[in-house]
């Protein structure tokens, strides 16, 4: 038997305290809970025929580590950062980096909460933002970046 062909890699990247969504805090951040949305981005890459790597850390330096190691291999990146978003210039650097589009997303909408939250540094570097639609703003990303990754391959072609 021959091969699967592999699909292209979207690597789904959430970091410090993002573990704990649908445990409190359901006005600002929703009900579903990360294992609810990384189901949502793997029914949607499927849709797309990408796979998603989704991944959780609650430390900056692990999450630079990780965007290293994805920066060639992912076709894309979906970070939400959570608070170091708002305060992490190696994050920022790190994602700089990358090869292929960088879409952030935000549960909440942040220009609409405190003003230390207005600033991303994630933002600076990121071909697209989803703020404020919840866990669905997930899935918005995802489409983004299949369609960059989908643009980008044409153009090559064209
Ligand atoms: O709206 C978002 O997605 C945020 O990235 C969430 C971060 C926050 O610091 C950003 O400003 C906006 C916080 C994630 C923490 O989530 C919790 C969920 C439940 C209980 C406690 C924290």
């Amino acid at each position: 038997m021959s091969d699967p062909v592999r699909r292209p890699v979207v690597a789904v990247l959430n970091g410090p305290n993002l573990n704990l969504l649908g445990e409190r805090d359901p006005q600002a951040y929703g009900t579903a809970t990360l294992a609810d949305i990384e189901k949502l981005c793997l029914e949607t890459g499927d849709r797309l025929g990408l796979d998603i790597d989704f991944r959780q850390t609650n430390h900056e330096g692990v999450l630079v580590d990780a965007i290293h190691e994805l920066r060639r291999t992912a076709a894309g990146v979906v970070i939400n950062a959570a608070a170091l978003s708002h305060t992490s210039v190696s994050v920022r650097d790190a994602l700089a980096v990358v090869e292929g589009p960088v879409v952030e997303v935000h549960l909440s909408n942040i220009h609409r909460r405190e003003a230390f939250r207005h600033h991303s540094f994630v933002a600076e570097v990121a071909d697209g933002v989803v703020t404020g639609c919840g866990a669905r703003g997930y899935a918005m990303a995802v489409e983004h970046v299949a369609h960059l990754v989908a643009a980008a391959v044409e153009e090559v072609a064209s």
